[in-house]
């Protein structure tokens, strides 16, 4: 598998904190919809995870970010078949289409977790905050808690 990474973890820390100053002065916050979510749970040793989920947004809409406390970092991934061989890349950001849900699902989009803290276990639950830029380029952020499942 091949990791081609773009742009460095730190520029879109940042762009994700300067949002969240920024959306409490906002009241009229755009929520993405996020639905059927869950992370695979993890082998015993293994560094890696996966985390996926629907993402439904009324506007036009684009993940930028996202983190959680049970990996040191997370990216946003696409897989596709390159002649026969299952290829990953990094995603600066993954655009959302008003009112087209867009699935992060295996064999396609998801979010990848880097330097697993422990074992991601199935009936344990995982907190993540997503960044979404909107169509003025104002950012918010989401919390969500996601189930480890097996499969
Ligand atoms: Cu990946």
């Amino acid at each position: 598998m091949k990791l081609i990474k773009l742009i460095p973890l730190v520029a879109m820390l940042v762009a994700c904190n300067k949002g969240t100053d920024l959306q409490t002065a906002d009241v009229q916050i755009q929520a993405v919809k996020i639905t059927e979510a869950w992370v695979r749970a993890s082998a015993p040793g293994q560094s890696v995870g996966a985390a996926y989920m629907t993402l439904t947004s009324s506007e036009d809409s684009t993940l930028v970010y996202a983190e959680t406390p049970a990996a040191d970092s997370v990216e946003i991934h696409s897989m596709s078949m390159d002649n026969g061989v299952m290829k990953m890349r990094m995603l600066d950001e993954l655009a959302l289409k008003a009112g087209k849900p867009e699935n992060l699902a295996p064999g396609g989009f998801h979010l990848m977790l880097f330097g697993l803290q422990n074992p991601l276990k199935a009936g344990e639950n995982i907190n993540f905050r997503l960044c979404f830029k909107d169509k003025t380029n104002k950012i918010t952020e989401q919390n969500v808690t996601l189930p480890v499942k097996e499969n």
